[in-house]
């Protein structure tokens, strides 16, 4: 088999779910990191996509480009050996668990870039080093501007946003029930739900290597407190789960 190439944020939740997902079936790929902003001509060049948004995780491999971590989550059941992350018998509940996932860090994401607007100094750490000390500030702002534009995040109302992200915690904890997975076997539910949960507090594992301002940039102070039983779930899930293949981090950027 030939090696696919991930294209992907190191620090950001779509590509990390999908890099779980990877690592899960130890498939043997290369990661080449994305820089938000500067990385966008390349991107839509490989994925021949020259009009609207373009986003990571990209997996290209093959001869399939696949520009979706959902999608590429299911293409690693294709490629690996692991156990099925996307079982045919419980396909239905998978899909509704990545729904919740993904408003719940879609709902975030507005929370967090409002976060970044408020203290640029938040994601200095996620500049490239070769971007020069005088020029950060400058690049911070414009990358939050860009991140606030393409996902129109000033249209968002943030209350509505973190009752979303309540709801959506409410329901994983009734659903939990103090049990190990979601679903009777380890799925991608539990990835996709694990990884949303680094928006409200980031996970501390070697794949992450969050710096302290992506940390206070990725937190949400009060649900991280309220839903502490969630993240300790998430926290045993990464340490018995989450092997080391692919670690990311910005030495990669
Ligand atoms: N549907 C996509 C959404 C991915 C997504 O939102 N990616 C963001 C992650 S922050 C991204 O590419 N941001 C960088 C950019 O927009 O330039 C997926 O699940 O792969």
């Amino acid at each position: 088999m030939s090696r696919p190439l991930f294209v992907a944020a190191w620090f950001s939740p779509w590509s990390e779910r999908a890099r779980f997902a990877l690592d899960h079936h130890r498939i043997d790929y290369r990661e080449e990191a994305y820089v938000p902003m500067l990385g966008e001509p390349l991107l839509r060049l490989r994925t021949r996509v020259f009009r609207g948004p373009v986003t990571v995780p990209v997996l290209l491999h093959d001869g399939h480009v696949f520009r979706d971590s959902v999608e590429i989550a299911r293409y690693t059941d294709r490629l690996g050996k692991g156990t099925p992350l996307f079982p045919a018998s419980a396909e239905a509940e998978v899909t509704r668990y990545v729904e919740l996932a993904t408003g719940i860090m879609e709902a975030s994401r507005a929370l967090s870039v409002s976060r970044m607007a408020r203290d640029e100094r938040l994601q200095f750490e996620n500049l490239p080093p070769s971007v020069p000390a005088p020029l950060r500030p400058v690049f911070a702002r414009m990358g939050t501007r860009f991140m606030t534009r393409k996902y129109r995040l000033d249209a968002r109302d943030l209350e509505q946003d973190r009752a979303t992200i309540r709801r959506g915690l409410e329901r994983l904890r009734t659903d939990l029930r103090g049990r190990d997975t979601l679903l009777p076997d380890f799925t991608f539910a539990d990835i996709a739900v694990a990884v949303s949960l680094t928006m409200l507090r980031p996970v501390e594992h070697p794949v992450l290597p969050l710096g302290p301002g992506m940390r206070a940039a990725f937190t949400e102070p009060g649900l991280a407190e309220e839903f502490g039983d969630l993240l300790t779930w998430r926290d045993k899930l990464y340490a018995e789960r989450r092997s080391m293949q692919g670690a990311a981090g910005p030495a990669a950027a």
